[in-house]
């Protein structure tokens, strides 16, 4: 049994090892100051109020990770795109793209012109996640997702679609695909854009910390959202299509904090979502189509602040509320990607859900059952600590996980492959 194997076993028991009650402010990005990395067996610890709390460990070979730093000298590298070239791009979140010259180690960065100083750069807000259009080979599109300022106040996080030129030097603006997401002071902006597998856009959003925002269906924040790519149009097969509400027609599912990670899972399309709880019990959600997930700081309407006492599913509250398929039980990881492994080469971790930790500072990977149901969390400890936060993970064309730190400081790409 490896080392990873061990704490996995241990975390699907329901072990709570010697997990104190973390000292968490409350804020996802907790500091900028890496935590200390945690032992891996504190690392999950599903709840009661999981579907299956406690499923029987099972005997997968699960290999070693290989990690090699493909390039570094970036600022909270946000998000990774893929370019059929073999070059990639990297969203920082002051508000930069750069351009990566390749996805092995010695890879050459160059920052990529582009016009983003509307970007509103303060807490969690700034430039973040990025998803490259399938199409780019002849469009050249990619969309990304930010804040925005109008005369040097916060207005709005925005889907913005740019083209990268031909020569990757530049982008311009194409067009806002989708504006008016609320925003406050930075904090819990979300926002991770995702291609599905019947090709919509869908984006994970904040609650930027109003408490009336999650259960508001008329709120673009604290939702799943889904809507065309191209013209950025409520799809029509939305949950809440006809609603006279433009914004609620947006609205996949909604109750939710404030999602930072979206999977799509492979032969499926099944959506996964990762999001970052108050003090305790960060969620994986798998995602169904007009479900509420039970986040409600204003307690039905009754209070105007931001009540973070309340659970991350209220199902006292909301009996159809759908509870997460992991908690990160009484502390916070402060979860942030979320993207399926990919291709044999994984061998037992074929299949497994990664999903990255800020303040825990480290990969979590999830097998799932069928029924997408939890059946084991692993801590793999070649990326248990060294990296310090990791915020990024897609996978890559050649089939390596591709993960980018974000400690603010000379952040890096790390691509991570199984040893073989
Ligand atoms: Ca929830």
């Amino acid at each position: 049994m490896t080392r990873s194997r061990y704490a996995a076993r241990l975390a699907v028991l329901g072990v709570f090892a010697a997990t104190a009650l973390a000292a968490c402010s409350g804020s996802d990005e907790v500091g900028e100051v890496p935590a200390p990395p945690a032992t891996g067996a504190t690392a999950s610890t599903p709840s009661t109020s999981a579907p299956s709390a406690s499923p029987a460990p099972r005997s997968t070979a699960v290999p070693d990770l290989d990690v090699e730093v493909v390039a570094e000298g970036f600022e909270h590298g946000w998000d990774i795109g893929f370019l059929p070239d073999g070059r990639a791009l990297v969203s920082e979140r002051p508000g930069r793209i750069s351009l990566v010259s390749g996805l092995r180690e010695g890879a050459r960065v160059s920052r990529v012109d582009a016009d983003l100083d509307d970007v509103f750069v303060q807490g969690e807000g700034g430039l973040m996640g990025m998803v490259v259009h399938p199409d780019f080979a002849s469009s050249r599109l990619f969309t990304t997702c930010q804040t925005h300022e109008d005369g040097g106040s916060p207005d709005d996080v925005r889907l913005v679609t740019w083209r990268l030129s031909a020569d990757g030097s530049s982008a311009e603006r194409v067009r806002n695909l989708l504006t008016g997401l609320p925003i406050s002071t930075g904090r819990h902006s979300g926002c991770r854009p995702e291609i599905a597998a019947d090709g919509a856009l869908l984006v994970g959003t904040g609650d930027v910390a109003r408490g009336r925002i999650p259960q508001d269906r008329t709120s673009l924040g604290g939702k799943v959202l889904r809507l065309d790519l191209e013209s950025g149009d409520p799809l029509p097969d939305n949950p809440f299509a006809s609603s006279g509400n433009q914004r609620e027609r947006y609205v996949y599912s909604y109750g939710h904090r404030n999602i930072q990670g979206v999977a799509v899972q492979p032969g499926t399309g099944e959506v996964y979502t990762a999001e970052h709880g108050p003090s305790s019990n960060d969620e994986v959600n798998l995602i169904r189509a007009g479900a509420n997930y039970g986040w409600d700081p204003s307690r039905g309407g009754t209070r105007d602040g931001y009540d973070e006492s309340v659970p991350m599913t209220d199902r006292e509250r909301f009996p159809d509320a759908l509870p997460a398929i992991w908690q990160s039980g009484r502390s916070t990881e402060a979860v942030c990607s979320a993207e399926f492994l990919e291709g044999e080469q994984w061998a037992g971790l074929e299949g497994a859900l990664v999903v990255t930790a800020l303040k825990g500072a480290k990969l979590l990977l999830l097998t799932l059952e069928d029924d997408g149901t939890l059946a084991e969390v692993s801590v793999p400890e070649e990326t248990d600590g060294p990296f310090g936060r990791l915020r990024a993970a897609r996978m890559g064309p050649d089939g390596a996980l591709y993960v980018t730190t974000t400690n603010g400081d000379d952040d890096k790409l790390l691509r991570i492959t199984p040893r073989s």
